[in-house]
């Protein structure tokens, strides 16, 4: 890069930081209730967010004054493949009650998160969660996220396990080595901050002394089961198996969903295939891809510093000669393979070892309690009884796995008792859906997406029903912005936050397996229009579907001109 450009801010936090220290333990101490501003950066690497309850923005107190911010804390566990046992589980839920505010979140990275947590809790918090061998670390930041791969826990042959265990070497391949973060959160409360003038660097061989130029996400996925969104990751790895065993893995590159309106060079982008590599070569072909990214990323605006971005600029031909130079070889194309489907694991599986594997839809991903369902303490009767290894899946639902099928009945009557739905009481629209947090906590949120998805999926139940498609698998993903954190530019029907008074931007045309970008459809549509906006398409796409077409796929080709979106809209 040019030595006239100008550096973001965050390179030169990044660079003093020594290796993510920071004032981190200065400001832990301090009594204080937040980070400073460099420090709010520096936490994310750390895997969590300083935040605030936006509810409390407008309340008042009895006397009419206004009710004082607070400050707290979103906290992220990295969990790769989203692979935890019964204590991970209990424990995470055990924390939200103690620290947070009493509810766990499944993200769509099959993570867990927690809210509401204080500063006084944070280290006390981050070091529970290490030590049931969870961790933090990297589960926000400027480095490889939590890997995601195919939550399926088939045993009937070696191809899931064999996923998993690739997904865990890439987590932890790509896991920053400093030794800042054990000194932070894992020493005695009562030690000495480290002179700073002992700080001795231990190696980062990927990253260097400023990390990467922003966030780089990874997934790993089957062409027939793409629940991971593989094309919506900086890389994936789509697994090619013959003959029961993993030959190798076409590499994609370049996803991310992300965008800002007002920037008209930013857009979201599906990863474009890249090489097929054998097993043994995935790690080092994944680090010289890291690598380009992290020598030709963008350092001076956040905004255009994914891989997309830099792929868009050289064109493919130019990164892959860039990656071959990194790589120290040729790279092989990639073998011609599409993805075919999606499954959201939901209800109950033979797993192919004699056990039953149960998937369970978390609404939103949110885990808590409200009236009369219960979920939190249903998953937590379950969990302390079975014991049973679970898995978290990419539309924030939850896998209880190894299910002796005599235990059947009995977590039937608990799921009932503590009035959790069966896959069959489900609509398929509600179990391909998913949602953001956006309001209360996410600072970036300019509408409502969490709270405001149930109450249109009910809307959009009657209407469907109305049009004789209540059965249709229609995939629906809300945010709050356009961000993108659930990935709404992807299904057969996006809902993107555009502006205060419940306004979206109601997306069309992708498909649930996650390999078409839909198209925009409609700007500014108050939240109260969106269902009777959509009504036409629904009862167009009755009429004239050619069969077995799904609704994303109708929406694809008839276009928005015939379908009457707007016209002079470019995305
Ligand atoms: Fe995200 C930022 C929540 C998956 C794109 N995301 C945020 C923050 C941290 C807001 C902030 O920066 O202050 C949100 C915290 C809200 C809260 O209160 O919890 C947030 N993102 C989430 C989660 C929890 C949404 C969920 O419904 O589960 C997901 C956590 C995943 C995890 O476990 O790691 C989450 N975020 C995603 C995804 C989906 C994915 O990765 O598959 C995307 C789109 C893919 C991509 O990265 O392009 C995504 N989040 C963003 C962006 C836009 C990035 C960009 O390059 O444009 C931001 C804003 C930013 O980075 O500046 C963001
Ligand atoms: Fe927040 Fe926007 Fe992400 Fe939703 S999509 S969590 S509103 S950043």
């Amino acid at each position: 890069m040019s030595e006239e450009v100008k550096l973001h801010k965050n390179e030169s936090i990044k660079s003093v930081s020594r290796q993510l220290r920071g004032t981190l333990t200065d400001e832990l101490r301090s009594g204080a209730d937040g980070f400073t501003p460099d420090m709010e950066q520096l936490i994310k690497f750390h895997g969590f967010y300083q935040q605030e309850d936006r509810d409390l923005r407008h309340q008042k107190n009895a006397d009419g004054s206004a009710v004082e911010r607070q400050t707290s804390f979103m906290i992220r566990s990295r969990i790769p493949g989203g692979r935890v046992t019964a204590e991970q589980f209990l424990v995470e839920l055990d924390l939200c009650d103690k620290y947070g505010n009493g509810t766990l979140r499944v993200t769509t990275r099959q993570a867990f998160q927690l809210h509401g947590v204080l500063m006084k809790d944070l280290k006390t918090t981050i070091r529970e969660i290490n030590e049931i061998k969870l961790s933090t670390l990297a589960a926000c930041g400027d480095v490889n996220r939590n890997v995601m791969c195919c939550p399926a826990p088939y045993k009937n042959n070696s191809v899931f396990d064999e996923m998993q265990a690739f997904a865990d070497r890439l987590a932890d391949h790509f896991r920053p080595k400093t030794t800042g973060y054990w000194e932070i959160w894992m020493t005695d409360d009562n030690g000495e901050q480290q002179n700073v003038s002992e700080f001795k660097p231990v190696e980062e061989p990927i990253y260097g002394a400023t990390y990467l130029p922003r966030k780089f996400k990874m997934a790993v996925a089957l062409p027939d089961d793409n629940c991971v969104d593989v094309l919506a990751n900086d890389m994936g790895f789509l697994a090619i198996v013959e003959n029961g065993k993993i030959k190798g893995y076409n590499v994609v590159v370049g996803g991310g969903m992300g965008m800002t309106p007002s920037a008209k060079k930013t857009f979201p982008a599906l990863a474009k295939p890249l090489a097929f590599v054998t097993p043994d070569q995935a790690i080092s072909v994944g680090e010289a891809v890291v690598k380009v990214q992290r020598d030709n990323g963008n350092r001076s605006d956040r905004k255009l510093a994914r891989l997309k971005y830099l792929i868009a600029n050289w064109g493919m031909e130019k990164f892959t000669a860039e990656v071959e130079k990194y790589y120290g070889g040729k790279l092989t194309p990639p073998l011609p393979v599409e993805i075919t489907g999606v499954d959201d694991h939901i209800g109950w599986h033979e797993q192919g070892d004699g056990k039953l594997f149960l998937g369970i839809n978390i609404e939103n991903g949110r885990i808590k309690d409200e009236g009369t369902l219960r979920i939190k303490t249903g998953l937590r009767a379950i969990l302390s009884k079975f014991k049973m290894r679970s898995r978290l899946t990419a539309l924030q639902a939850v896998i209880l796995c190894d299910i002796d099928p005599k235990d059947k009945p009995e977590i039937e009557r608990l799921m009932r008792e503590h009035g959790m739905a069966a896959a069959e009481e489900l609509s398929l629209l509600r179990r391909y859906s998913a949602a953001c947090p956006a309001w209360p906590t996410c600072g970036l949120a300019v509408t409502e997406s969490e709270r405001a998805l149930p109450g249109l999926l009910d809307e959009m139940e009657v209407e469907l029903k109305k049009h004789g498609l209540g059965g249709e698998r229609i995939s629906v993903h809300m945010t709050g912005c356009p961000n993108g954190c659930a990935r709404p530019y992807t299904p057969d029907i996006g809902f993107v936050g555009r502006a205060a008074g419940e306004k979206y931007t109601i997306y069309l045309g992708g498909n649930a397996q996650g390999t078409r970008l839909g198209y925009l459809f409609k700007d500014y549509v108050p939240k109260p229009e969106i269902v009777a906006l959509l009504s036409p398409v629904f009862a167009r796409f009755k009429a004239d579907r050619h069969a077995g077409e799904s609704f994303g796929d109708f929406c694809a080709r008839l276009g928005k001109v015939a379908l009457g979106g707007d016209v002079d809209s470019a995305r």
